[in-house]
């Protein structure tokens, strides 16, 4: 009888697969209710010579058991070792995961290129508040209540008397409030307009610039600005300066420089003319030297406020402004 659970057992243990079938086997036949513990369980009945003779003969059974037990699950473990370590395999020769770098948005680098060439050329750099007085912005600048500008359609007003700026060039009056003459600085920041379209943004960025001293004349201007132009977009670019109209300067201009798209012979960008609007600059009106204080007989001066998103858009002939606040990761890679 014990040879043929023997033989029944072997047969099982044999076609183990895994090591949970081998856990279940073992239960079936050593567990609480297992055959074999039904075996010794039933020697009780036995007369104690029969009880002799099966005892030894189901211990030795139970042991044998036992040992195979242990020998298939030891063979199950280091097999099922081997298979996970073939599967969860490793392959050091293949190369690593590069590492992405940042860099600079493209408004902080021509922002950055900008304030570069004006300190080369002696200027320092001045900051204002973007939340601003109405009289800083408008009335100190010769821009009276009623002029366009101040239009509710072109400035956000915090309230009646502060708003938020719509230019760099209230930076000026503040600046020359605190200090004599001579000066030289630009302004750079942040300023907003109720304006938005291709090319317009409601939040943008100008540069400003100023010099006071005495003997300060246009010629001054147009030096430092064609300087400015040819560092930034190349020395063979070709300037020219339009009379313009703003209420802080006197006379007043408009600078274009030569459509670089398509070196002046006339394009959709340039509307055919051949020539890119690049900035507005003029000599710093008499009323607003006055109305900080200085001589307007003595001090003579120059200013100029540039867009930094119309050079940007310039420099790398990006045709929609809007590219430029999306942060589409795509667009940014290009540069
Ligand atoms: C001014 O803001 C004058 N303060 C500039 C100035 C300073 C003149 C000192 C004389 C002396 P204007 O409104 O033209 O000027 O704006 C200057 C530049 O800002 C424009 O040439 C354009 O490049 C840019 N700009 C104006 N509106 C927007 C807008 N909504 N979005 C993006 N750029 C704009």
């Amino acid at each position: 009888m014990s040879e043929n659970l023997k033989r029944t057992f072997l047969d099982e243990v044999s076609s183990l697969k895994s090591l949970a079938d081998a856990a279940n086997l073992r239960v079936k036949y050593l567990g609480k209710k297992g055959i074999i513990t039904a075996k010794i369980k039933s020697l009780s009945s036995l007369s104690p010579e029969e009880r002799r003779v099966a005892g030894r003969e189901i211990n030795e059974l139970k042991q044998f058991i036992e040992e195979e037990c242990e020998r298939k699950e030891s063979l199950l473990k280091s097999a099922e070792l081997k298979g996970r370590l073939l599967a969860e395999a490793i392959d050091i020769t293949l190369p690593g995961k590069a590492v992405s770098f940042g860099h600079e948005h493209p408004l902080s680098r021509t922002l950055r290129e900008v304030v570069d060439i004006f300190t080369r050329m002696g200027f320092d750099v001045q900051e204002g508040p973007e939340v601003e007085l109405d009289c800083y912005n408008f009335e100190a600048l010769n821009i009276p209540k009623d002029h366009p500008a101040r239009d509710m359609q072109d400035t956000f007003y915090i309230s009646e008397d502060i708003v938020l700026r719509t230019h760099t060039s209230p930076v000026q009056v503040r600046v020359m409030e605190k200090k004599k003459p001579p000066l030289r600085f630009i302004a750079p920041g942040k300023v907003y307009r109720c304006d938005a379209d291709v090319t317009h943004s409601p939040m943008f960025h100008q540069v400003e610039g100023l010099m006071v001293d005495k003997d300060i004349t246009f010629s001054h201007l147009k030096g430092v600005l064609i300087a400015f132009i040819h560092q930034m977009f190349g020395p063979d670019i070709p300037v020219r300066f339009r009379p313009s109209y703003f209420p802080f300067t006197e006379p007043s201009a408009e600078i274009d420089m030569g459509c670089i798209l398509c070196k002046s012979a006339g394009c959709r960008v340039c509307k055919g003319t051949g020539w890119l609007e690049i900035l507005g600059a003029g000599m710093v009106n008499p009323k607003v030297l006055e109305n900080v204080g200085y001589d307007s007989e003595e001090y003579t001066g120059f200013a100029f406020g540039m867009g930094i998103e119309r050079i940007t858009l310039l420099k790398y002939s990006i045709d929609d402004i809007r590219l430029l606040f999306e942060n589409d990761i795509r667009f940014l890679r290009q540069f």
